[in-house]
């Protein structure tokens, strides 16, 4: 990413993987004004360069991310504006980035933070994590996508134990739910997520591209529309340079070298 900086970031891009640290983190890193505006505008940027093949998620300190900001009060405000206008669209370019996201969830995440980490394509979170969905303890309806997620994960009666406070949701039941790919000590964290960004950045990326969107559109697409989908889109990744790079590799027996073209 080029030089560009943030008041509520860090942002480091390391052999093709843009790793954004949320760096609020006296606030458990909770998501202000500008902090919803400047991760906005890191995923987009990742999206438009083409040297970024993958990007990390995480937060400073000891929390991932706390959601909205609750210091700024509960005075009248907008609600469905600022959902629209600044989570929504958060969580929307995460997912539709043509890039594979990581959240490595390294602390507590809660309301909008659990909504943003179970946005990302993968997750991999410290033992001992807590996804706290938090909105019904403060009034609020769970937003930024996480009912969605949730019941599509656990089912509807699971989904508001979680939703209600009645049941915690810790890394280990994350990953039995199928919601994190991987849950590691806290220390060997940040090497795993690199581990797994550089894998995917070394990868097919634009064939990794149209897989995530494949993916999206299935999740409400009838068979026939899947199967469409997929034909249109390996007509795509059919001409791409990495799929004749991987094709060449395999007969020559050795390791293939993408270039994300
Ligand atoms: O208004 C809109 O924008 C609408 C959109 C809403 C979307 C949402 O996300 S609503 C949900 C908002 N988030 C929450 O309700 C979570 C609030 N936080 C907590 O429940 C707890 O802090 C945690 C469970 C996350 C962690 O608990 P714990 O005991 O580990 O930490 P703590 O002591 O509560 O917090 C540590 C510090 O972080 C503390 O600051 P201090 O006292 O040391 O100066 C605390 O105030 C601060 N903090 C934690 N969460 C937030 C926060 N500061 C601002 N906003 C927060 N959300």
């Amino acid at each position: 990413m080029p030089d560009q900086s943030f008041e509520t970031l860090l942002v480091q891009t390391d052999e093709g993987v843009l790793t954004i640290t949320l760096n609020r983190p006296d606030a458990l890193n909770a998501l202000n004004a500008s902090m919803r505006a400047e991760l906005l505008a890191a995923v987009k940027t990742a999206g438009r360069e083409d040297g970024i093949r993958a990007v990390i998620i995480t937060g400073a300190g000891r929390g991932f991310c706390a959601g909205a900001d609750l210091h700024g009060g509960s005075g009248e405000r907008d609600f469905r504006h600022v959902i629209t206008t600044e989570y929504n669209p958060l969580v929307e370019a995460v997912r539709s980035l043509p890039k594979p996201v990581i959240a490595s969830v390294n602390g507590v995440a809660a309301g909008a933070g659990v909504s943003l980490a179970l946005a990302a394509d993968l997750v991999i979170a410290a033992r001992g994590v807590r996804f706290v969905p938090a909105f019904h303890r403060i009034g609020l309806v769970p937003d930024s996508g996480l009912t969605r997620t949730l019941v599509r994960a656990l089912g509807r009666h699971r989904a508001l134990e979680i939703l209600l406070g009645e049941r915690q949701l810790g890394a280990d039941d994350a990953y039995a739910a199928g919601l994190v790919a991987a849950v590691v000590p806290a220390e060997r964290l940040p090497e795993a997520t690199r581990e797994l960004a550089r894998r995917l950045a070394v990868g097919p990326t634009l064939g990794i591209g149209l897989t995530k969107r494949l993916v999206n559109a299935a999740e409400d697409a009838s068979l026939a529309d899947s199967l469409a989908a997929e034909a249109g889109l390996q007509e795509v990744a059919g001409r791409t340079e990495d799929h004749a790079e991987g094709v060449a590799a395999f007969g020559e027996k050795r390791d293939p070298e993408f270039h994300g073209r």
